[in-house]
């Protein structure tokens, strides 16, 4: 085992402890974290994985006012329900802590004095919307009404969820108390504020210096430096948080989004007093060798690059993100189910039925990185049955099941190499290095789904390469394939073990590798270490298969009307057009275009303006697909164009041909494209 100096630091966004952990939460943040984190300790560099419940703020008091007890009551249940249900998706903290620890308190309080010390936090007479009939002011959540900017009728007085605006409460249209409905008055109450405006221009640096940002997140940072930034407000008028310690103002507390981020701080000095060094806690937010990784979903831009970059610039000495890889939404069943009976999957329930890994993998392979995604019953029904069973599943049983039979359960010899061979070792021992560079982007989905081809392949090598033909006619490279074959579970295990965590340690037993999984090198998991002879264990099915009855099942809870679960998104397809001939299909003109460039049309939701080469000629082309991507996933590829059809202007600016693409959204969206390198502008017929 090599060590690996580089030290990181990751976060993922503390979860309220006001409701059981969903299936948004898990790709939103965790399952890319861990995911992340397991396999950077498969590089053996020093990482920290810290998390822990966020347990202020009004989602906690309404939470707590709703079921008629204490908001202490509701964060003790659901931060124990919560640490749980990581610990058994196998979402592995170095620690979860709690935000209404003593340790969090004394850290949030001393960072707010030191602001205040510093003349950095202003003190300001403001005007804040007041309910007169329950005698108190409205913070964030107590007040709801119209967003300002998108019109939304749910806005809540912190936030727009809508749009993601980040709000005044007195800026809302038409504001209701949510305790009585009434209409609150205007009353002047003072606070302290945080002047952002004078962080612009070293925030500006900052985001600029990391042009390797995801494009939503840079975006994102852009509009609010556009808008310029405003003083927000960091104290409250409510009696559950962090008290403001200073005697004038022991009636108010600070804002929970101040405290919650310097959760992340007071949880790893928890886990430092844990381990014994009560100072190790600084290497990993003073150091400047550290880099910081902070995993948020998408609602989370504006205080993971914004404020906590500002308040710890302020505070001075603490390093910043290096990058914060914010998912966007993963919605359920493409918004068909009953939301009245239900509007979430909890994780805790699904764990009851499936295994966690099934989650993970399909969640995996359908995390919302560049765009919302949808969950799918059917969808995860198909991924573990057709992708982990019948592919990699079925590959390590197939391989270790031969091998039990027909070498009595030993690795056997290899022997000379043929071309086939050569070629499925090629593949193995690349892998590595191609799924490690994309999770190393935070693609997570594209490395997951750049493993599993290597499962494929290696289905493909076993088909092609006959064993139970040779074990007769060529017994030595019988003897060569399985041992290749063996060798390329072990691969698999290992570099699957990010995603796979316990069905990767079962394939481990199944191979009786002596060292721990965990003690594997991911760089060197494609060499050929399982040495003739060795001794594997006995044969065990690694993935029970789903059974449609169980996909019903949690249909049926959700209340989604079962033909609608299609696992694409699918919506009544129109009935097939009428018959024509083969001279007018002649009359279209199909060719290759590489994207060349692309970019969005502005003041436009849907539409992107493509740049694509065909040969001979350049054409511009505008497609109304932005919701499905972006212009970078976009550039390089090699799409299928409709080169005849006339022009038309689209917002004024001339299309030139068009692309074709499926026509749904979510998953159910994909684009015509080409994976091998034909020249543009070849002819499709
Ligand atoms: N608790 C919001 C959320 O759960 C908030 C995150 C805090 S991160 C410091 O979406
Ligand atoms: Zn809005």
């Amino acid at each position: 085992m090599k060590d690996n100096p580089k030290r990181i630091l990751v976060t993922a966004a503390l979860p309220y402890a006001n409701g059981p952990i969903h299936l948004g939460h898990l790709a939103g943040a965790y399952l890319p974290a861990d995911i992340y984190v397991r396999y950077q300790r498969l590089q053996h560099c020093d990482i920290l994985f810290i998390c822990g419940s966020d347990e202020h703020g009004v989602a906690i008091t309404i939470a707590a006012e709703k079921q008629g007890v204490t908001p202490q009551s509701i964060v003790d249940g659901f931060h124990a329900m919560n640490a749980e249900t990581f610990a058994s998706f196998g979402v592995k903290f170095d620690n979860y802590s709690r935000t209404s620890l003593p340790i969090h308190h004394e850290t949030s309080k001393e960072f707010f004095l030191d602001l205040y010390q510093k003349k950095i936090l202003k003190e300001k007479e403001e005007q804040q919307l007041y309910c007169e009939v329950n005698k108190m002011f409205l913070a964030d959540r107590y007040v709801e009404g119209t967003c300002p900017v998108c019109k939304d009728e749910s806005a809540r007085g912190d936030q727009c969820e809508n749009c993601g605006t980040w709000l005044n409460a007195t800026e809302l249209i038409n504001p209701k108390c949510k305790l009585c409905g009434s209409t609150p008055v205007v009353r002047t109450t003072k606070h302290f504020y945080l002047p952002l405006g004078d962080f612009q221009k070293r925030l500006e640096e900052y985001v600029h210096s990391h042009s390797e940002w995801k494009d939503n997140v840079q975006k994102y940072c852009e509009s609010w430096f556009k808008g310029g930034l405003q003083d927000r407000a960091v104290t409250r008028d409510l009696n559950w948080g962090v008290p403001v310690p200073l005697k004038e103002f022991s009636d108010k507390v600070i804002y929970v989004w101040f405290d919650a981020v310097l959760g992340y701080i007071s949880s790893t000095k928890e886990w430092a007093q844990r381990m014994g060094s009560p100072d190790r806690w600084k290497q990993y937010w003073q150091d400047n060798g550290t880099r910081y990784i902070a995993f948020i979903g998408k609602d989370n831009v504006v205080f993971h690059c914004i404020v906590f970059p500002a308040m710890l610039m302020a505070k001075g000495g603490y390093i910043v993100p290096d990058n914060v890889p914010a998912n966007e939404f993963l919605n359920l069943e493409g918004g068909k189910f009953s939301k009245s009976r239900n509007n979430a999957i909890y994780v805790k329930d699904v764990l009851k039925t499936f295994e966690p890994d099934f989650l993970r993998y399909t969640i995996a392979m359908n995390l919302p990185e560049t765009h919302d995604t949808d969950f799918y019953w059917k969808d995860f029904q198909a991924k573990v049955n057709g992708e982990l069973a019948d592919i990699f599943g079925n590959f390590v049983n197939r391989t270790l099941a031969f091998t039990e039979k027909n070498f009595s359960g030993k690795v056997p010899q290899c022997g000379t190499l043929t071309a086939r061979d050569e070629e499925i070792i090629a593949v193995m021992k690349e892998m590595p290095g191609v799924a490690g560079a994309l999770y190393e982007k935070f693609k997570f989905r594209d490395g997951t789904f750049e493993i599993m081809n290597l499962a494929r392949a290696a289905n493909k090598y076993f088909n092609d390469s006959e064993p139970w033909k040779t074990l007769k006619s060529n017994p030595a490279q019988c003897a060569t394939t399985l041992h290749i074959c063996l060798q390329i579970v072990r691969t698999l295990a290992v570099l699957f073990a990010p995603v796979l965590p316990f069905s990767t340690e079962r394939v481990w037993k199944m191979l009786r590798v002596e060292t721990p999984l965990s003690d594997e090198q991911w760089d060197s998991a494609g060499a050929m270490k399982l040495a003739a002879g060795h001794q594997l264990g006995a044969v065990e099915i690694i993935f029970k298969k789903v059974e449609d009855a169980a996909i019903e099942a949690e249909l049926q809870k959700l209340g989604v009307p079962l033909e609608n679960s299609s696992g694409n998104a699918q919506e009544k397809l129109p009935p097939v057009k009428p018959t024509i001939s083969f001279d007018e299909f002649q009359k279209l003109d199909l060719r290759i275009g590489k994207v060349i460039a692309c970019e969005p049309i502005p003041k436009s939701k849907k539409l992107l303006k493509l740049q694509v080469e065909l040969g001979a000629e350049r054409r511009q082309i505008v497609a109304g697909i932005a919701e499905h991507r972006t212009p970078e996933e976009l550039i390089g590829k090699s799409i299928v164009v409709v080169a005849n059809l006339a022009p038309a202007k689209l917002m004024g600016i001339e299309s030139q041909g068009m692309l074709l693409a499926t026509h749904g959204d979510g998953d159910a969206f994909a684009l015509l494209t080409v994976t091998n390198d034909v020249a543009p502008g070849s002819w499709v017929k």
